[in-house]
């Protein structure tokens, strides 16, 4: 029969598509790391939220499972189950041909918000197994595969039906294949962050999250039917705000717009894009043509209120911005992205229709609220006042002429001077810094002791962090500047270090540094994040010392368990309460020698994570700031 040999050879084709996924996972979904493992979640999510972009679908669950699996389910048209033109069934066909999503839709809309693009079938090429139910025709159906193979006899073609409902929808189960990923573990926190905002960005649909991995499961439904409008609100939901949230939209050229802003009394700016309905944390063509639209109509208006006299110079864009938070979310057909982590939006059509609606529109609001614009023209005022006073200063502190590193004082810095050789510890407490400015190899390791907690940026002005010891010499130190926001002063290729090492006690003082200097990064000098130069030092919370064999540090409470496990004779055990009580031997061996300490690296994700944004998409029921190197402990990899 013709039928069944184009049968098969599609199922060939098909096999060497998803054996190459299962080769290189990192083209698919960025890394095989606990942030590409999570991606798998939003990869199946984003299929369903699409069914309810198209008109059909009003609820999303998920739920991470027990044994490690996570379940997705929607109660949209359920995939279609019928035989598709090359003779395989539709369902098998999206589960096993590459960028098969959207093939049998046709519908104008695309799938691919997505950061890499990747559809259901590198979901389950990356599943030791998963199964699919679908609701729809009053019957239900199920099909299951393992590592991308379909495991079900088809009879006749067709999907085997286990059972009648009157319900319509699409469930899929599956399990990451552990000799893919380093770790199986989804980090519930990033998914329920990523379930809300996608809550915000959908304001008619209802998403549910289910933790039963725990005793007690938690169950959390995120619904925000004021959209991006609510967003706003709750991001500055702790804030003094001088008006109240400002909200449009409009459609040009195939593109869709929606924006919501609101002023705090605060110094800085707060400016999300997202790209249908996927955040772009390195902002992109939407932010440029809102954020240059803005600039010339603010000054327009300062210059008609004489505001701004005619000998006065323009406000920068950055002034305009001061106090504002802001979300910006596009549709658009065909996008593309750029940048460090595809995550930059590179349509020039984007800037120009954003731009055009939010001209329109923002004049048209400005123009019947002329005292909204007074405030928020106040607040660039402030801004404007505080560049200047600060400029000199600025211009002082990082003015490049030399490496003047005895400014620093504290600095203990390398003899290097190849940045790719060098790293820069920052350790908390004098008595830490101490210990390792002995213990280090001064060659290529520098040392950087600070005082007390550091400065919370997100709570302070601008003027405030320059102002700050520990921050001004960190920025001196690192050699590049810092930004506020992208495509400012930040030059990453004057960087004098390849890794930036934080160094803290493994307690919750010390988590809370880490947190506070993440953000400071995230914040100021993001880049360092994405080209990968920040590490977190995991010093040992143990040493075991047996009366036979050799010593061991041991990493983590699971660590120690395992080595009792492990360990059949008498042992004695240290617990080290501080970096502060490791003398410099110790302290080298376990968190400075690159051939036996353990680092792990921060993805913007983790920084990200660190930031009040995601403090707020928690919800309140999360206690906030907690213990971050605890939670991520079991994350941390050798870096060899
Ligand atoms: F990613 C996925 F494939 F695994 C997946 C898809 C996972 C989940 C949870 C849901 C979905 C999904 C797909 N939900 N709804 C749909 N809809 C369709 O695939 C569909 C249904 C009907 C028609 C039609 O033209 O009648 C077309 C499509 C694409």
């Amino acid at each position: 029969m013709a039928k069944k040999e184009s049968y098969d050879a599609s199922s060939i084709t098909v096999l060497e598509g998803l054996e190459a996924v299962r080769k290189r996972p990192g083209m698919y979904i960025g890394s095989v790391s606990t942030k590409g493992l999570n991606h798998l979640i939003y990869e199946i999510v984003d299929n369903a939220v699409d069914e309810h972009l198209a008109g059909y679908c009003s609820e999303i669950r998920v739920v991470l499972n027990a044994d490690g699996s996570a379940t997705v389910s929607d109660n949209g048209r359920g995939i279609p189950v019928g035989m598709h033109e090359k003779g395989m069934s539709a369902e098998r066909l999206v589960f096993t041909t590459l960028h098969a999503g959207g093939k049998f839709d046709d519908s104008a809309y695309k799938t691919s918000g997505g950061l890499h693009g990747v559809g259901s079938s590198v979901v389950n090429a990356l599943s030791a197994r998963l199964t699919v139910q679908i609701k729809r025709d009053g019957y239900l159906y199920e099909d299951s595969y393992e590592r991308g193979n379909p495991v079900t006899q088809l009879e006749g073609g067709l999907l085997p039906v286990i059972g009648r409902t009157k319900e319509t929808g699409t469930s899929v189960t599956f399990l990451p294949d552990d000799t893919i990923f380093d770790r199986t573990r989804f980090k519930e926190d990033e998914v329920k962050s990523r379930l809300h905002e996608t809550a915000y960005l959908n304001p008619a649909l209802t998403l549910f999250f289910e933790d039963r991995r725990r005793e007690e499961p938690e169950i959390l439904t995120f619904r925000e039917p004021d959209g991006i409008m609510g967003f706003v609100r709750d991001m500055n939901r702790s804030k003094e705000t001088i008006h109240d949230v400002i909200c449009f939209r409009g459609e040009s050229e195939g593109i869709s717009v929606e924006v919501a802003f609101q002023y705090v009394n605060e110094f800085h700016e707060n400016i999300l894009g997202f790209c249908n309905n996927i955040y772009n944390a390195e902002g992109g063509t939407h932010l440029t043509g809102f954020k240059s639209v803005f600039t010339t109509v603010i000054n327009n208006y300062a210059r008609e209120l004489n505001i701004l006299k005619e000998k006065d110079a323009n406000f920068t864009g950055a002034d305009v911005r001061n106090g504002m938070t802001a979300v910006i979310s596009v549709k658009h057909p065909d996008p593309r992205f750029e940048g460090q982590t595809k995550t930059k939006l590179d349509n020039q059509d984007a800037a120009k229709v954003v731009a055009k609606v939010t001209g329109d529109e923002i004049q048209r609001y400005f123009d019947r609220n002329l005292e909204v614009l007074k405030n928020v023209i106040g607040c660039a005022e402030k801004a404007a006042k505080i560049r200047k006073t600060e400029e000199k200063a600025k211009t002082n502190l990082l003015s490049r002429q030399k490496f003047s590193f005895d400014s620093n004082g504290k600095l203990a810095n390398c003899e290097s001077r190849d940045a790719s050789q060098c790293e820069i510890f920052i350790v908390e407490g004098d008595s830490a810094g101490g210990s390792a400015k002995t213990a280090r190899n001064r060659m290529y390791q520098a040392i950087l002791p600070i005082r007390g907690k550091i400065l919370n940026v997100e709570k302070a002005s601008i003027d405030k962090v320059l102002a700050n010891a520990e921050i001004k010499t960190m920025i001196n130190a690192f050699g590049c500047g810092f930004s506020e926001g992208y495509g400012n002063d930040f030059d990453i290729s004057r960087l004098r270090y390849d890794k930036i090492i934080i160094m803290a006690d493994a307690d919750v003082d010390g988590a809370h540094i880490s947190t506070l200097l993440l953000t400071l990064f995230y914040r100021f000098m993001p880049e360092l994040i994405y080209e990968g130069h920040v590490y977190i030092a995991m010093p040992p919370l143990y040493k075991a010392m047996p009366a036979k064999g050799k010593e061991e540090y041991l990493y983590d409470d699971k660590a120690l368990e395992r080595y009792r496990k492990r360990h059949k004779g008498p042992f004695t055990l240290q617990r080290y309460k501080g970096l502060g009580e490791m003398d410099s031997q110790q302290l080298w061996e376990t968190t400075l020698d690159p051939e036996t300490r353990l680092l792990k690296l921060v993805e913007i994700e983790d920084a990200r994570m660190a930031s009040e944004i995601t403090e707020m998409l928690m919800g309140t029921e999360v206690p906030p700031r907690k213990a971050f190197i605890y939670e991520h402990a079991t994350d941390a990899q050798l870096d060899i």
